[in-house]
């Protein structure tokens, strides 16, 4: 049968009487299909990445990729006369995620069943995920986010667990999700939720009742944890996952012949960050009750469990009071004393326990203790782990440290979103790099073949227009594609300091207006969503908003400078920013970003990156070399040094400085005043000299000046720019997630063994 043939039989009718919804549907019905014959049966060790998110973005033409249908599918739908891009329109994003965590879990996944190693994910089925983001007056607005419609990706089934919570039962119910790899297996996404969630609770916004958990427990991604009661209702989260995501665990394994002594032979567990540490006390519990003693449930458990590290941000850490854990987890509050107990003789560090004096219980020491692996997720962050956050653990178990770099699956990030440049890749260097990113460096061999260089620019320029017409429909905003395309998008924190960029523009509009002009115009992107009750990430997002506004209004200015704020970003707009960048602005303050992944996902796609030594743009730095990437700013050495020292006074740097003081100042002056509002401006102007705790001051001519330098090269050489970007593009291959997910197996899972 054809493909056109395969897809009527599944709608009944012609494809050209056929709606987009029509079609849509018969497409996920066919890729079901096609990806249930590529399950495999699983033998030996099987990875269980347990994680609180997934942020998988749009599934149908990723997996129309992976399952080699792509091309079969644009063509039949072609010649019926309708478009794949106005199909995938109709499918919703599921945004599963907050940002990096979550779609380096979704990252992973596609690469092991890419890899063909058997790896599922377990997690929850949010009924609506992050918040979904509009401005109105300048300011963030947050509403639901919907993504469950009737026929979705994951599917129901009548696995059910009982899940004990504050000493009620509650029924935990398994939606699995088929995840395909590129030419490889299919392995499952394991979903968990409650049959009793009632979506009508939800008002005002994304207000409801957090008390109501059999109706709220799995209705949005990380309730606002401001109070105590979202707080509460996180553990409750980490609970039913952890719990339902154990007990599935532990039922696949015995029906593969497991007697439960011998678990780590059959499983390995990935404890994504800590919101999954509960795992830990829940399988010593439930080995208990399967006659294993204590000793030896902890030995089967360490042995088991691997953790990940995410982040030193100290607030990103969790450290649950002990009255929520003997509130809502009573059943793991005396495993978790045991574990303590456990631990406490090991080391007489009182700053490594795990219930500590002020009764709290800090995750990440449970994870250290009591699994066999810790990693951190750049050489730099693993580095800053082992040498001053978690140093007194490093001590004591420097055998269990590691370090694996992050990674991005290239179908999704250049098969998928940039196919121009993907077609001009293979046409010179084969088709390799699909499966062998390393194969990308053939490309190397073209970095002074002019006609290549050319149809990079070329490339970039459609995509450039490509995202210009996307801006204008989806945003209402004309860019100008000859302006280099200046892109900073990712969440909004001060540590990744959107601030820096914002005075940075505020210098430029300065110097236009003196007659100082930019080697060339700049269109200078945001894509950010600030967490609901971070009220200075709204201001910082506020700021931007007014001075696009401003900058808009003035003739004089806007021919060299426009800022334009993408509302609602997601993966879908990732997937248009990302392949008409130019310039990859990664300027968080050094030591505070443990990896970042939208660095890579920019190279990949050939924009230069502008950043600090921080996270995996070290390593970026060392693959292109230094001539190819334009660093700036404070090492993670200074900055830390300056922290210990803690002498830090921005004050001093705006008294010492009047680019600075006029930058901030403009914050609060007419102009800005007459287009935004008083309250939020004044905060944050006044956040930034009194306390500027991501010390974005030290960091700003220096940042002036490189930015100086990279709009020059775009504009004076642009041969020397383009050779750059392939550069950039050719060295790429170390960020791919299947060498990250190559190096877990190797050194931590062991998989199918
Ligand atoms: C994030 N951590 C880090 O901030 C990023 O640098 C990193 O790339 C990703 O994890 C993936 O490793 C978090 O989101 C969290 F939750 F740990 F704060």
């Amino acid at each position: 049968m054809s493909f056109t043939e395969t897809l009527q039989s599944i709608t009944g009718k012609l494809l050209a009487d056929c709606t987009d919804q029509e079609l849509y549907l018969a497409l996920l019905e066919l890729v079901r299909q096609k990806s249930a014959d590529r399950v495999q049966p699983v033998t030996g060790r099987k990875l269980y990445y347990i994680s609180a998110e997934f942020l998988i973005g749009k599934l149908l033409s990723n997996n129309l990729i992976n399952l080699g249908l792509y091309d079969e599918a644009r063509s039949a739908l072609a010649a019926a006369g309708k478009r794949l891009s106005d199909i995938e329109e109709v499918e919703p994003e599921p945004s599963l995620g907050n940002g990096g965590l979550g779609r380096l879990a979704a990252c992973f996944l596609d690469s092991l069943a890419t890899l063909n190693l058997p790896g599922d994910g377990v997690g929850l089925r949010y009924h609506f995920g992050l918040f979904h983001q509009s401005f109105e007056d300048g300011v963030q607005n947050e509403k639901p986010d919907p993504w469950l419609t009737a026929h979705s990706w994951a599917e129901k089934t009548d696995t059910t667990y009982p899940v004990e919570l504050a000493g009620k039962e509650y029924t935990a119910r398994l939606y699995k999700l088929a995840v395909t790899g590129y030419e490889g297996r299919t392995n499952t996404l394991n979903l968990f939720d409650l049959d009793t969630i009632d979506e009508s609770i939800v008002h005002d916004g994304i207000a409801f009742d957090k008390t109501a958990i059999d109706k709220n427990l799995t209705l949005f991604l990380y309730p606002d944890d401001s109070d105590e009661a979202g707080r509460r209702l996180r553990v409750y989260q980490q609970y039913l996952m952890v719990s339902a995501g154990a007990q599935l665990i532990l039922a696949e394994c015995a029906a593969r012949g497991c007697n439960f002594h011998d678990l780590a032979d059959y499983a390995a567990i990935q404890i994504n960050d800590t919101h999954p540490s509960m795992v830990i006390p829940e399988l010593i519990r439930l080995l208990g009750e399967r006659g294993i003693e204590f000793e030896e449930a902890v030995e089967i458990v360490t042995k088991t469990c691997a953790y990940t590290n995410h982040t030193i941000l100290a607030e990103a850490l969790e450290k649950w009071p002990r009255a929520y854990l003997d509130a809502v987890v009573p059943q793991l509050m005396p495993i978790i004393e045991k574990l303590d107990a456990l631990a406490r003789t090991r080391t007489e560090d009182e700053s490594l326990a795990i219930i500590d004096k002020d009764d709290r219980v800090h995750m990440a020491h449970m994870d250290i203790h009591f699994t066999h692996s810790t990693n951190g997720v750049a050489a730099l962050h693993t580095e800053i782990l082992k040498n001053s956050e978690l140093h007194g653990f490093y001590e004591l178990y420097p055998e269990k440290f590691n370090n694996k770099t992050n990674g991005i699956t290239f179908r999704r990030w250049l098969l998928e979103c940039d196919p121009r440049l993907t077609a001009t890749l293979e046409k010179h260097i084969g088709s390799g790099f699909r499966k062998d990113a390393a194969e990308l460096e053939k490309l190397l061999a073209f970095a002074d073949d002019e006609t290549v260089l050319n149809e990079l620019t070329a490339v970039k320029k459609a995509n450039k227009e490509a995202l210009a017409d996307w801006l204008l429909h989806t945003q209402k905003v004309t860019v100008s594609t000859d302006a280099v395309f200046d892109i900073q998008s990712k969440r909004l924190h001060e540590y990744k300091r959107q601030q820096l960029n914002l005075l940075y523009l505020i210098h430029q509009y300065y110097e236009i207006k003196a007659g100082h002009l930019p080697a060339a115009p700049l269109v200078s992107i945001f894509g950010a969503k600030a967490a609901p009750a971070y009220t200075i990430a709204k201001d910082i997002i506020h700021a931007l908003l007014t001075l696009s506004k401003v900058i808009a209004a003035d003739p004089e200015v806007s021919k060299w400078l426009q800022v334009v704020f993408v509302e609602n970003y997601n993966v879908t707009a990732a997937e248009k920013l990302i392949p008409a960048c130019d310039l990859s602005e990664q300027i968080s303050l050094a030591s505070k970003e443990a990896s970042g992944t939208g660095n890579m996902k920019f190279m990949l796609n050939g924009a230069l990156t502008l950043g600090t030594m921080d996270g995996a743009n070290v390593e970026i730095s060392q693959q292109v070399g230094e001539e190819n990437i334009y660093i700036f700013g404070q090492t993670s050495d200074q900055v830390i040094h300056r922290y210990a020292v803690g002498d830090y006074d921005p004050a001093q740097w705006v008294e010492g400085d009047a680019n600075i003081r006029r930058a901030i100042s403009f914050l609060t002056g007419p102009e800005m005043l007459a287009a935004g509002h008083a309250e939020n401006l004044t905060r944050l102007h006044d956040e930034l000299i009194h306390k500027d705790w991501f010390q974005t001051l030290p960091d700003f001519n220096a940042y002036v000046v490189r930015k100086g330098q990279a709009l020059s090269d775009y504009a004076c050489d642009p041969m020397g720019w383009r050779r750059k970007c392939l550069v950039n593009i050719a060295k790429a291959g170390m960020f791919s997630s299947d060498r990250t997910i190559a190096e877990y197996d190797r050194d931590i899972w062991h998989l199918g063994k």
